[in-house]
């Protein structure tokens, strides 16, 4: 399948995030991007293509407007108050405080439009969040155009974040910009399967009350696990979305045999509702070795994603999320796609 990458994204660079009181060297750099794609030439899956411009209305889709102005102002604003390290978020305004009301004060603005301290907005972060989308969309014009499957080689990531709110590394939600884009398109129903280790929270709220997006994430129950408040199993829908979410929340350390479990049950959910497109937020911090999180996930196992993925037998944009397990993370993407064209009959 083809690729869609460049090498643009390292302008986003955090240098620290804030884990349990401490400034921490940040878990999502530059670097994983590069792993990821060493590991897709050797294993010549390919061609690699340059994304296309795509512009701003397709993130307007699916994210505030007021969000994304913050965004693309919040350096400028940051640095005009003489500081120079990365920003971080340290207050917010949680339940009693008013959040219609946007305040003036850049400091206050990240607290409004965030909900951790572990995402450095930088320099560069706009322009790599907006090339992250436009390699999101090219993927899916790829997919609409045709091709059984694409790629989307982009970080940051972006499940976490939701219409109007950064956190968890990710400022746009690349899965979210490319499911709108199908329904855009005119797709009357897409699916979008989250395996990332965390829940994917912001995707979540971004389709919690339509029909038309299928919203299904497995993950490490958020009892214990980051994002904590969201991703439980009776978060169902709401509204028209009523039924149109699925979560498969799994204790921490579980065996990669209720993984799988968990998943035939999502790809049975995803046949029920016969989308004309799926969007994948692969994540590979599922992966035995990831520093951050304790699923179990092996080669043999990224394996057989690979392949019961291909099974479903729908055009499919699989879209980069996490895995911290820097040197690793490229051949477990490899591992899932390799698997995913062979099963396909693309190999
Ligand atoms: C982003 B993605 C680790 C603490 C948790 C947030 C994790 C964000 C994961 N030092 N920090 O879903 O892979
Ligand atoms: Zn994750």
């Amino acid at each position: 399948m083809k690729i869609v990458y460049s090498d643009r994204h390292r302008v986003h660079r955090g240098e620290f995030e804030i884990y349990r009181g401490e400034l921490v060297p940040c878990f999502e750099k530059p670097e994983r991007a590069d792993f990821v794609l060493a590991a897709l030439r050797s294993q010549r899956i390919g061609p690699v293509v340059e994304p296309r411009s795509f512009g701003l209305a397709p993130l307007e889709r699916v994210h505030a407007p007021r969000y994304l102005r913050f965004l693309e102002r919040a350096w400028r604003e940051w640095s005009a108050l003489g500081q120079t390290r990365d920003a971080l978020p340290a207050v917010w305004p949680i339940r009693g405080f008013r959040d219609d009301v946007e305040p003036r004060n850049v400091v206050a603005q990240l607290g409004l439009f965030s909900f951790d301290s572990g995402t450095p907005l930088t320099s560069g972060t706009w322009e790599a969040a907006c090339l992250g989308a436009d390699i999101a969309l090219t993927a899916q014009a790829l997919v609409h155009g045709g091709e059984r499957a694409a790629f989307a080689l982009s970080r940051p990531p972006g499940h976490h974040a939701g219409p109007d709110f950064l956190g968890g590394y990710c400022f746009v939600n690349n899965a979210a910009v490319a499911a709108q884009a199908f329904v855009d398109a005119g797709v009357a129903r897409v699916a979008v399967l989250d395996v990332d280790y965390h829940h994917g929270n912001g995707t979540q709220a971004i389709f919690y009350e339509r029909a038309d997006v299928l919203f299904l994430s497995i993950h490490g129950d958020p009892a214990t696990e980051y994002p904590f408040y969201l991703g439980h199993a009776d978060e169902t829908g709401r509204g028209a979305g009523d039924g149109y979410n699925g979560n498969y929340p799994l204790p921490a350390g579980s065996s990669n045999e209720r993984w799988f479990e968990a998943l035939a049950r999502a790809c049975a959910r995803i046949r029920g509702h016969r989308p004309g497109a799926l969007v994948v937020s692969l994540g590979v911090d599922t992966y035995a070795g990831d520093p951050i999180s304790t699923f179990q996930l092996d080669a043999p196992e990224y394996r057989r994603l690979g392949r019961e993925l291909a099974a479903l037998g729908l055009p499919t944009v699989f879209i980069l999320e996490g895995g911290y397990a820097v040197a690793e993370i490229g051949e477990n993407v490899a591992q899932v796609l390799a698997a995913f064209d062979e099963a396909a009959g693309a190999r």
